[in-house]
């Protein structure tokens, strides 16, 4: 019976949790067409289309909170011209897939213009240290 409660417990709490913060709900991954740097919301790394994060040209940004193994699963392989880590965690672009071959890092709070890099449209995947 005393473990019946506690489940029934944290279910309740897991359910407030959910409907009082919804900032705090987990995003995964999602894609939005965005320009600036606030575009990439805290807690978040943000890889963008374009250069100069889109300020030039709008384009899609990806917001991501966990690794992706390939970006092409979301249409985003080969595309990244900038990117933003808004994570608490050291983050490495890959060129390859599942996480293969270089990776360039990036620390919490980092941002980085990729156009003029050898990385530019040429990441493959993502991770969160
Ligand atoms: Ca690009």
């Amino acid at each position: 019976m005393k473990m019946r409660a506690a489940v029934v417990a944290s279910a309740a709490l897991l359910t407030l949790a959910g409907t009082t913060s919804a900032q705090a709900a987990p995003l995964g991954v999602d894609i939005t067409p965005g320009r600036g740097p606030h575009a990439c919301p805290d807690e978040r790394l943000c890889l963008y289309e374009h250069g100069a994060f889109n300020e030039g040209q709008l384009g899609l940004v990806l917001r991501t909170d966990q690794d992706i193994s390939f970006l092409g699963h979301y249409g985003f392989n080969d595309k990244t011209s900038a990117v933003i880590n808004n994570t608490d965690h050291t983050v490495r672009l890959y060129y390859d897939r599942d996480f293969g071959r270089e990776y360039l890092v990036l620390a919490p709070g980092q941002a980085r213009d990729l156009v003029d890099t050898n990385w530019n449209d040429d990441v493959s995947s993502v991770e969160l240290l």
